[in-house]
Order: C-alpha cells, then sequence, then structure tokens
C-alpha cells in the first residue's frame, strides 16, 4: 500500500525500508529510509480530520509566512510529490504526506530533565510568537471545537446518558469524581467572552515528542502540525503540564506514581514566557495553573467518554484502557489542583 504513495514522491519502493514510527494515537507513521535519505511518512486519519487538505494548507500557509518573516527559523517543510501536491490521496480516500526525516535531530518521550521542559515550552512559545503577525482567520480550523471544553463536557454527560450502562456502572466513581470539576467548565466560558484573551495560532498538541532537538538537547523546532489553528495560550501551555509534570505518562496504571513536581512547572513557566512575556495579557498570565486544569481536566473526560462508548476514538490495547486514562488524569488533576496555590507563587506567577 505505502509502495504506490512512495512512487508518487518520486521514490524507488525496492530501495526503501518503511518502519513503523512514534506512538501517536491518532495517525500513522512511519519512518522511510532510502539509502542515504530518511522521511517521516504519515497517514492522516480521516475519519478524524474530515478534511486533511486543510492540515496541508495550513503548513503551506505557516511555512511561506515564516520563510517570509523569520528566513533563519528552521521550518520542516512538507516534500512535494512528483507533480508538486503537498499530499498524496488514493484511490480509496487515503492521505498520506511525507516530510524529510531532520537529520542531527532528536526527540524524546519522556521528561526527565527541567532543561528539557524549558527548551520545549521554549520552542512552543516561540512558534506562536513568531506567528502573532500572521492574521489568524488565514489559517483553517483543522478539527473544529477539538478544544472547546463545554462541548467535550456535553460529549461527557451524553457518554453517561447514552453510553454502555456496565461501563457506566463500572466507572462510577471516576465519573462523579469528574463531574465535581465541571465548574472549570465554567471558566473556560468566561475565557471565551473575555477579551483579555485572544485567539492566536496554537499548536494544541505541546507534547515533548513534538519538538526537534540537537544534540546538545536545545530546541531546534515543533513538528506535527496537524492540530495547528486558531485557538487559546491555555492548550499549549496546558498541554505541556498535562504531560510534562509528572514523572509518570497518562499511561501508568499505578497512581501513586502519578505526581506534580514543581520544579518543572517552574520550567515551563520560564521557557514559556522566555518568549510569549509581551504577548500574554495580565489576565492571561492570571491562569497559568488554570490552563493545566484544563487540558488535564480535558482530557480524563475524553478518555472516560470514549471508554463509555466502548473505546470508538482512542482505541484501547486491554480491556479498562481508557477507564485506567482516565484515573490517571483524574489523578493528576486532584494533584495540580492541591498544590495550586505553591504552583503560581512558585512560578511568580502574578
Ligand atoms: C491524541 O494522536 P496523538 O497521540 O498525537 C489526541 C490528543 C490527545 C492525545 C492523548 C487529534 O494525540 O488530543 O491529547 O491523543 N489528538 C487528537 O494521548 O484527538
Ligand atoms: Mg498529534
Amino acid at each position: 500500500m505505502q509502495a504506490n504513495i512512495l512512487t508518487a514522491y518520486g521514490l524507488q519502493p525496492g530501495e526503501c525500508e518503511v518502519r513503523p514510527f512514534g506512538s501517536g494515537l491518532i495517525n500513522s507513521t512511519w519512518k522511510v529510509t532510502c539509502g542515504e535519505r530518511s522521511y517521516i511518512l504519515q497517514r492522516i486519519n480521516h475519519q478524524v480530520f474530515k478534511k486533511p487538505e486543510l492540515i496541508a494548507q495550513n503548513i503551506d500557509t505557516v511555512g511561506r509566512y515564516l520563510e517570509q518573516q523569520y528566513p533563519g527559523y528552521f521550518f520542516v517543510q512538507p516534500v512535494r510529490t512528483a507533480d508538486q501536491q503537498n499530499m498524496v490521496i488514493t484511490g480509496t480516500g487515503e492521505y498520506f504526506r511525507l516530510q524529510p526525516f531532520v537529520t542531527g535531530s532528536r526527540s524524546y518521550d519522556v521528561v526527565d530533565n527541567e532543561e528539557l521542559a524549558y527548551e520545549a515550552a521554549r520552542q512552543f512559545g516561540r512558534f506562536t510568537k513568531l506567528l502573532s503577525g500572521l492574521d489568524c482567520s488565514q489559517i483553517q480550523v483543522t478539527l473544529p471545537d477539538f478544544h472547546n471544553l463545554s462541548l467535550r463536557y456535553q460529549q461527557f454527560e451524553q457518554a453517561i446518558r447514552e453510553g454502555n450502562q456496565h461501563r457506566v456502572a463500572e466507572a462510577m466513581d471516576v465519573i462523579r469524581a469528574l463531574k465535581r470539576y465541571s465548574f472549570l467548565t465554567e471558566i473556560f466560558s468566561s475565557i471565551q467572552q473575555n477579551p483579555a484573551f485572544k485567539l492566536r495560532v496554537m499548536h494544541h498538541d505541546t507534547k515533548i515528542s513534538n519538538v526537534l532537538f540537537d544534540n546538545e538537547q536545545k530546541g531546534l523546532c515543533v513538528i506535527d502540525l496537524d492540530t495547528m489553528m486558531p485557538g487559546y495560550f491555555i492548550s499549549d501551555f496546558g498541554d505541556m503540564m498535562r504531560t510534562y509534570l509528572s514523572p509518570a505518562s497518562e499511561e501508568e496504571t499505578d497512581l501513586s506514581k502519578v505526581s506534580v513536581r514543581p520544579s518543572y512547572f517552574n520550567a515551563i513557566v520560564n521557557g514559556y514566557l522566555s518568549e510569549m512575556e509581551e504577548e500574554l495579557s495580565k489576565e492571561e498570565k492570571q491562569h497559568l495553573v488554570y490552563a493545566g486544569q484544563f487540558m488535564v481536566y480535558m482530557q480524563a473526560i475524553r478518555f472516560l467518554a470514549d471508554y463509555l462508548n466502548d473505546d470508538v476514538y482512542y482505541g484501547a490495547k486491554y480491556e479498562q484502557h481508557n477507564l485506567a486514562r482516565a484515573r490517571n488524569q483524574l489523578t493528576l488533576l486532584n494533584a495540580i489542583t492541591e498544590q495550586a496555590a505553591s504552583l503560581s507563587s512558585v512560578a511568580g506567577a502574578p
């Protein structure tokens, strides 16, 4: 199947080795090595991204803008097909895209030192800052309502009403605990009404594996731009808190390992503000800790809703996988909430 795709890019399938790559839940990713050259090939999940061509369009718009305004900025341009297309659409309606594998770059799956958190936060902050001159309306919405917490909460409630009732009964303790956090949804609604919160070009998936580093652990650039679209800073800042604060990932089932490391929060704040200090309003800066609660809460109710809906979205490697992920995120949410006051002061956040 990938053979035709490689041919479309002018590559010889017989001369290339194709191996699964990375750990994303939504798209499929391969590393393609053809002699000296390596690439990353991705199949876009078009059940999730209903209009994959918008992703390609956004990447073109942003790539052009950065090239013109900031020629020194390192941006991974997609490889064009032999007939100059930015993606391949197969006869069966599947979407593929290819990008060069950046030689000499490194990526990480785990954040195990503060410098890494700082560097990643700096890269995501820099990305948004550099794009602040680009009119947001030129960027297409690739996933409508992706980080709309109010809608995610409604979907969670709907899953409780209409989902697998056996699973609803089984998950009742987590459902109850998460419902107690519904005030976070109200704060989100007030943010949507508040002109001090600006819509900017956000990445929306700021996990550590979406940053490329050099050999000295200095950030090179951000990658995986599928969900790059207009949004609030809480999405990017909050997803860094969600994925860098705890030494254990969202997959950890030993919940005693899920905790908040204040020094990592510091590193995220300092790295992000090293680029975004001037760009963020006072009120936005008052919501740094909220950003983490917002993202962890949204992920918890998304995992749980998926569990109640028989794992149709995220899939499951074992029977209670999405329930376990929801419990993990609930534990993290509790930890952030318990430490909210001290985190705000540690970071020197106003
Ligand atoms: C999905 O596919 P991946 O792993 O990059 C999801 C994110 C979640 C993440 C949780 C389009 O991202 O929102 O935070 O799983 N992406 C989409 O691991 O739903
Ligand atoms: Mg992603």
